[in-house]
């Protein structure tokens, strides 16, 4: 039986060796990502049982994916590799600082060749939280159907669903990405959102008035990422600024938000008071942007519990 479910692409991620525009980069380490993929392994390494949903080409990139997920203790069960579909391809740009962007080669991914019917109903069977963000809808108009999907076999065994806006502006325009994404929020109970993407789908700002429009959809746990200013979470009309937990050195802010993620709901799980998920999630986005590359920052369990001060490491 799994505690989470997430669904989405998976992809090679080209991430440059140096720093600057793209065109002058010339050379690429190969790795992975994918907002879900990556939501996923940060869920595994902190010890969530994990399962992703997903679709890759039968090529040697899908098997690097797949072996690098099933590595990471996630269930991949019901990933499937497609003939004749090539597995996507992202490439990164990094500035100094960390901030950067990022060139899709996602067209006709693997992905277009799930629908709706081919989800698994006994994959949700005794599971806990699924987890759906804006990144998967945007890619084809027929994911956001697979989402609605997902979200009906989850409620009818009784997951909490739980979505990240995600938005990526470079896949759908902010009046599609704010439609579709409101047309979710009735079956959300877990929102989970960037400060800007808040404004996006809800025309306000402050925080308090974020929760407030949130919680009249019926949602009951909330988190604003707030990047290097930390995050504000509410639950049970209980409101937390979190303070940034300040980075050993930003390097690639990509990834930040899908760890945030997974600690949050890791502490819900684990029925945590709210201070202390605020502050976990909080210190997992910052672990991740202190190393390069979409995943590979975020930790195992171990290491926050070390970072808290509530386990020692020998070093040697
Ligand atoms: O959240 C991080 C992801 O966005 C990244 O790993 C890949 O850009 C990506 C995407 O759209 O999934």
């Amino acid at each position: 039986m799994l505690d989470v479910i997430t669904i989405g692409d998976g992809m090679v991620t080209m991430d440059p060796k140096s720093s600057g525009p793209l065109r002058f980069v010339h050379e690429f380490e190969r790795k992975v990502g994918g907002a879900e993929l990556n939501f996923a392994v940060g869920s595994a390494r902190l010890g969530l049982r994990t399962g992703w949903i997903s679709r890759l080409g039968k090529d040697e990139f899908g098997r690097h994916i797949l072996h690098f997920m099933r590595g990471e203790g996630v269930d991949v069960s019901n990933v499937e590799m497609v003939e004749g579909y090539s597995t996507s391809v992202n490439f990164k740009e990094v500035m100094d600082g960390g901030q950067g962007r990022t060139f899709y080669y996602r067209a006709n991914s693997p992905m277009s060749t799930l629908r709706p019917e081919d989800l698994n109903p006994e994959m949700f069977a005794g599971a806990r939280i699924l987890h759906v963000t804006g990144v998967f809808p945007s890619i084809e108009e027929k994911n956001i159907a697979i989402v609605r999907r997902a979200i009906a076999l989850a409620k009818k065994e009784g997951l909490r669903i739980s979505l990240d806006p995600n938005i990526r502006l470079k896949m759908w325009s902010s009046e599609r990405a704010r439609e579709v994404l409101l047309s979710f929020l009735p079956d959300i109970d877990i929102l989970l959102t960037g400060e800007d993407e808040a404004e996006l789908l809800f025309g306000v700002g402050d925080e308090k008035e974020i929760v407030k429009v949130a919680e009249s959809y019926g949602i009951s746990s909330i988190a604003i990422k707030k990047g290097g200013k930390g995050a504000v979470v509410a639950q049970d009309s209980e409101i937390i600024e979190a303070e940034a937990v300040p980075a050993k050195e930003v390097v690639d802010t990509v990834g930040a938000g899908d760890g945030f993620d997974a600690a949050f709901i890791y502490g819900l799980l684990r029925e945590w008071p709210l201070e202390r998920i605020a502050h976990f999630a909080t210190l997992v986005g910052s672990m991740v942007v202190s190393v390069r590359g979409d995943n590979e920052g975020l930790p195992h369990l171990e290491d926050v519990l070390v970072q808290l001060g509530e386990r020692s490491e020998v070093e040697r």
